[in-house]
């Protein structure tokens, strides 16, 4: 739901004067958050390029100067950790595109935040111009050493525990969506000056939508309550509510964006060849999940609260169903096998 903003805000004032009313703020989250925007507005850049790759002479393979050209995705892996080593404010990263943690450099300090990373999410839609994005997660670390580098104990943290979530969606507009507990502000990207502008201030998801969003060429691997489930989304109601609408761009923050302005239901589920659905818990359903909350919308694995799942590997995935309070409980409800009249 729209909260437009008159006001001229931009990131780093909100972000600044959301630190000065925070007890005991140091203005080092304001800094990591600096760098992190720096390492947003290239990724904006290139990704806003990327169409242009082979009439600039960046082919798949090698670019005219014979040199390999990198994949986008791991461009802006790179292009954040080239943002975020090095300021003195991290103890570990991890990436989806890194296998193993990033440690920070030794030659730079470590600090007290860990930052978890999808650099590019939708790789797969960059070549048909879709909706693409970055998604990021911010704890502080659990380790007492407040000097040495970060473990995969600071990293393993249950998604209730993050200081700050965002993404950001590289779409008609360039825009981040965040959230350090506070309520979750959207902010446009203006190239023309190099700025993030508050564009829609606390946003809240309506309690109930229009749209479910799934990929149904799965759904021969579904089970028979999700099945149930989907069927009864489809099936027109006497009060009109039903049927829904479906929409599904393939882009993680895409469909998450559509639903928390819109309302409705995104779901990533589990299905015979995937156990544990597609999308990560670190990286993926842990930030999403924040923001949702914040909306005033609900994040669960189909049963179990995102926030409360306690990750036991970098890379771990989750059945991910992420919206509307009412239509995430009663996707809850048809996975107990607990069906509405007339929907056995
Ligand atoms: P499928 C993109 O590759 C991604 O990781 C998510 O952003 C997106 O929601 C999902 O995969 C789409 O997966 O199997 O429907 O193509």
């Amino acid at each position: 739901m729209r909260m437009r903003v008159s006001k001229l805000v931009t990131i780093e004032r909100h972000i600044a004067e959301e630190e000065h009313v925070k007890r005991g703020a140091t203005g080092e989250f304001s800094r990591m958050m600096r760098d992190m925007l720096l390492a947003i507005r290239l990724i904006s850049r290139d990704v806003r390029r990327a169409g242009l790759n082979d009439v600039l002479g960046l082919t798949d393979g090698t670019n005219v100067h014979g040199e390999q050209v990198k994949k986008l995705d791991q461009i802006a892996h790179d292009t954040i950790f080239r943002a975020m080593d090095h300021g003195g404010h991290l103890c570990i990263m991890a990436s989806e595109e890194s296998e193993e943690l990033i440690p920070i450099p030794p030659e730079y300090e470590r600090g007290k935040y860990v930052l978890l990373f999808d650099p590019l999410d939708g790789s797969s839609n960059i070549d048909v111009n879709v909706t693409i994005g970055t998604i990021f997660s911010i704890y502080h670390r659990v380790t007492p050493d407040y000097v040495g580098d970060g473990t995969l104990e600071d990293v393993l943290q249950p998604g209730a525990r993050q200081v700050a979530a965002g993404y950001v969606c590289y779409g008609s507009s360039t825009q981040l969506v965040y959230t350090t507990g506070n309520g979750v502000d959207v902010f446009t990207y203006d190239p023309t000056i190099g700025e993030f502008l508050l564009s829609d201030e606390k946003i809240q998801i309506p309690n109930r939508g229009k749209y479910y969003s799934v990929n149904e060429g799965n759904s021969s691997k579904w089970n028979d309550n999700l099945k149930k489930y989907i069927e009864y989304l489809k099936t027109p109601s006497t009060d009109k509510r039903r049927p829904y609408s479906l929409r599904y761009v393939g882009t993680s923050i895409a469909d998450l964006h559509r639903t928390i302005m819109y309302g409705g239901i995104f779901m990533y589920p589990a299905d015979r060849s995937s156990p544990n659905g597609k999308l990560r818990i670190l990286y993926e359903c842990n930030p999403l999940a924040m923001i949702i909350e914040q909306a005033g919308g609900r994040a669960s694995d189909g049963k179990n609260r995102i926030l409360d799942l306690r990750p036991e590997a970098i890379h771990q995935r989750s059945p991910l169903f992420i919206g509307s309070r009412d239509d995430v409980l009663e996707a809850e409800a048809f996975l107990r096998g607990e069906f509405p009249e007339g929907a056995e």
